[in-house]
């Protein structure tokens, strides 16, 4: 499928696998609009992309707050305002507690934005693909969305429901004829672990010592990817790891 004159939205573009996304879809041809809280770096990145001749739309939104959610989408401007293309990204971990251990806010900011957060903008998206007969919505998951481990019980709740959600809603549009995918990445080198430790980068840069983890190139070549295929084809799930990668506690490291 060819992505001139497709306009793509992502959520969660100012770090990781959403920039990324934002770059692999503007590259291609697409118009990218896209968000995050972070207005300094939304701005750096639509600057960077539209000196190299990309149209964009950076915008300012909290996922968690759902009335902006829908006052936001419903007002893109044009020529985004008509979305073919949703990429679910924006999400985050807080913490690896026991859950006898765990703190509340840090489960709230978890399900608020991982799960609440895609629903308020799978909601105010998805309509305007139903009424245009075509469109394709992809979530980033995680492996997290397949298994559990030690500590990340609510985070790997969220993600189960993220797949949960992804498959409902494959059975929702499917007389739509809306494609629906998920692209759950194993361990990738972000922002995301900096985050869960809230800024403690010996623990986030522990999680990858030893081991070559995936980077938010990689999984923005596995969307693109699923975003290309021939209209009829749905590419319904891309579990994506690291080579050192086989199972979320499975992790070969070297040294
Ligand atoms: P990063 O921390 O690098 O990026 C997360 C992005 O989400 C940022 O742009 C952040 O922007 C945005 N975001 C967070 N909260 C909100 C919010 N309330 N509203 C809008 N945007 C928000 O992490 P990743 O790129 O790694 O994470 C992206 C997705 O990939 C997440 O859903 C994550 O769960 C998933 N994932 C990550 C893996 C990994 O190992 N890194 C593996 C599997 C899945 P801002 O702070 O400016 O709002
Ligand atoms: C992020 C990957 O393994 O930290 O979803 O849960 S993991």
């Amino acid at each position: 499928m060819d992505l001139r004159d497709q306009v793509v939205l992502v959520t969660g573009a100012s770090a990781g696998i959403g920039r990324a996304c934002v770059r692999a879809f503007a590259a291609a041809g697409a118009r990218v609009a896209f968000c995050g809280r972070r207005r300094d770096r939304l701005e750096a990145l639509a600057e960077e992309l539209a000196a190299a001749g990309a149209e964009v739309h950076p915008f300012v939104l909290d996922v968690r707050r759902r009335q902006e959610v829908a006052a936001a989408l419903a007002g893109l401007p044009e020529p985004f305002s008509a979305p073919g293309i949703l990429v679910n990204n924006a999400g985050l971990s807080r913490g690896l507690d026991p859950i006898q251990d765990g703190e509340w806010r840090d489960w709230e900011e978890m399900i608020e934005t991982n799960v609440k957060g895609l629903l308020w903008v799978t909601r105010a998206v998805v309509p305007g693909m139903v009424a245009r007969g075509r469109g394709h919505v992809i979530n980033i998951g995680s492996i997290a969305g397949r298994e559990v481990y030690p500590g990340g019980a609510v985070y790997c709740a969220s993600k189960h429901a993220v797949a949960a959600i992804t498959r409902g809603l494959r059975l929702d549009l499917n007389q739509a004829g809306i494609r629906v995918s998920t692209v759950d990445p194993g361990l990738v080198n972000t922002e995301f672990s900096t985050v869960r430790f809230r800024g403690d980068r010996t623990r986030a840069d522990a999680t990858y010592a030893g081991m070559t983890p995936l980077t938010a190139e990689d999984v923005a070549d596995a969307v693109l990817w699923a975003a290309t295929r021939p209209a009829h084809v749905n590419v319904a799930e891309i579990l994506l790891l690291p080579t050192d990668q086989a199972a979320a506690t499975v992790v070969r490291r070297r040294g």
